[in-house]
């Protein structure tokens, strides 16, 4: 059996830095890939309209200095194929693909207690072991589709958004419906219009989206970039979303030295409604999301709740499809915020025809199309657009076991418990990387990511360099922690009583209600990180 230092599971950003980073440091590495290439997020998502919701500099590897001089964003916010792109260019130029085996999905990732092992199974089949295991499956990598009565019965075409086929898809002269209004659902849903004869859009809850920045990157904003890469990344370290917001900070020193103009206001409560519409038409429906007290304050969640309303029946020219479009049960900031393209206008379209399950459910899905109430609609397409089990799919999906053959899945039963979100106790040397717990979603995906394998690298240099074999976290460190993250949770708009998001599980039916992410920002998680290494690796046992 083939034996390595480490191996990681997964080659998205994570597996691709951790690779690169982890052979820096000498050690012998396997990657193994689901995939037929790289990419992860960006190599399934290939649905139309799939783009990235962080800007293109600040959702870039930050390691090292070449790749940031010769790579340039054709957008200010990147579309799925321009980071595909990316994730390609940067496996070239530094030679990933060798040690990365593709079409090889791991089944089984178990702790050879006797030998302080981890064996790998690809495919059921393969074996290798390794010290070091790190698990760079990504937050949002395991589709949900939802079991509708019927289902297999289906007799046209099924495509999740999440499982995009390479090849083109065909949908002119086709009747499309489309299951789901999350970010996937929203950023598919004008193209999908664009693309078919006529599109029924099947929609559980309303969502809140305001329109995304469409801008081409312009080459003097692309060499300003380029110029304080450095800054830019030291900002990054200091935001609490790991975004450094570079030019809006340039363009607020320019504003403040200004002596007339005077900083934004931070808070809703502290404007007058007619205020605050001049600013929705002036600088649009986003800068509602600016006040800080929409994320803390019922009343001021409300005011942005109902203006948001206001504004988005005022673009939706049939008054029934407006009402069923406004979100009316749970307020903004409790599901990630989603950005659009032409979403709201595309419901004026007389071939897209919204179909609310909150009046009609979706009884069964027939050989020809989907049943809601008493009506069947023929359908030659079904797209889910109906998300992920978020954050923890992956590494149940994945069979660990650690110690005593305790299984992950036994272990998280009642939901993860993950120390940092980092390490898990009973299963030494293997490693997460944006596990829940940790910042992950609610940061800037590549800040933490790089954070991630930094930290792990560091740790087992460590440990190699002291002659140490394995290290696990204790059972009361994880608790502390997971007893930390929960705190800072509490009161926010994430876990509002109202609010059911991926972040809290509350998409999968039967999974533990639990809010996964770390919400106390990056820098003050970062620091956390940092000082427990400080003190010799703090609620870790080094053996
Ligand atoms: P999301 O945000 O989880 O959205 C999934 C959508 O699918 C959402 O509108 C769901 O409605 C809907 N859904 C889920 N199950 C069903 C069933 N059974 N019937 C009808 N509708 C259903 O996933 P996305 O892929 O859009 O986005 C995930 C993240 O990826 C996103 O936040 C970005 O970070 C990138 P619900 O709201 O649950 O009522």
């Amino acid at each position: 059996m083939e034996k390595f230092d480490l191996v990681i599971v997964g080659a998205g950003f994570a597996g691709m830095y951790g690779l690169h980073k982890f052979r820096e440091k000498g050690l012998r590495v396997r990657v193994f890939e689901a995939g037929t290439d790289v990419g992860g997020t960006w190599y399934w998502n290939r649905y139309p309209g799939a783009r990235c919701d962080v800007p293109s500099i600040e959702y870039s590897f930050g390691f090292s200095d070449e790749l940031e001089q010769e790579w340039d964003w054709p957008e200010v916010f990147s579309a799925q194929p321009d980071i595909l792109k990316y994730a390609n260019h940067v496996a070239d130029r530094f030679g990933l693909r060798e040690d990365i085996e593709f079409n090889s999905r791991v089944t089984e990732v178990r702790f050879v207690e006797e030998e302080g092992l981890w064996e790998i199974a690809i495919d059921q089949e393969t074996r290798c072991r390794a010290k070091y295991c790190v698990m760079a499956t990504g937050c949002l990598s395991v589709p949900n589709t939802p079991s509708l009565e019927g289902a297999d019965s289906f007799e046209g075409q099924v495509l999740h958004t999440g499982r995009w086929p390479k090849e083109a898809v065909d949908l002119s002269k086709k009747q499309v419906g489309v299951i789901g209004t999350g970010s996937s659902g929203v950023q598919a849903i004008p193209e999908l219009a664009k693309q078919s004869e006529h599109l029924f859009v099947y929609q559980r809850s309303p969502v809140y989206t305001v329109p995304a920045n469409r801008k081409a990157m312009r080459e003097e904003v692309q060499a300003e970039f380029r110029k304080n890469y450095r800054q830019i990344r030291e900002l990054q370290q200091l935001n609490f979303g790991g975004v450094s917001n570079f030019r809006l900070t340039e363009s607020v020193k320019r504003a403040v030295s200004k002596e007339k103009q005077t900083a934004r206001p931070s808070k809703i409560l502290e404007l007058n409604e007619e205020t605050l519409k001049q600013m929705i038409k002036e600088q649009g429906l986003g800068v509602l999301l600016s006040f800080t007290d929409v994320y803390s304050d019922m009343r001021a969640n409300e005011i942005a709740n109902q203006l948001f309303r206001e504004e988005i029946s005022s673009i939706v020219k049939k008054e029934a499809v407006a009402s069923s479009l406004l979100p009316k049960d749970y307020g903004l900031g409790c599901k990630r915020q989603v950005l659009d393209r032409d979403y709201y206008e595309t419901f004026n379209r007389s071939d897209v025809t919204l179909i609310d399950l909150e009046k009609t459910p979706i009884e069964r899905i027939s050989p020809k199309g989907i049943v809601t109430g008493d009506s069947e609609q023929s359908l030659d397409v079904i797209i889910y657009a109906t998300g992920f089990d978020a954050m923890t799919g992956a590494l149940l999906k994945s069979n660990i076991i650690g110690r005593q053959g305790k299984t992950l899945k036994e272990k998280w039963q009642f939901g993860p418990e993950a120390y940092l979100g980092l390490q898990i106790a009973g299963f030494p040397n293997l490693f997460t990387v944006t596990g829940p717990g940790s910042p992950s979603v609610l940061c800037n995906m590549l800040v933490a990511i790089e954070q991630h394998i930094d930290w792990i690298a560091d740790c087992i240099g460590y440990l190699d360099a002291n002659g140490f074999s394995s290290i696990e976290p204790t059972c009361a460190a994880e608790q502390d922690w997971i007893a930390h993250v929960n705190q800072v949770a509490e009161g926010t708009m994430y876990t509002a009583p109202s609010c059911n998001s991926w972040y809290l599980g509350a998409n999968i039916p039967g999974k533990p209600r639990i809010f996964m992410p770390y919400v106390g920002g990056f820098p003050q998680y970062k620091s956390r990180c940092d000082a427990i290494v400080k003190n010799h690796y703090e609620g870790f046992v080094i053996s």
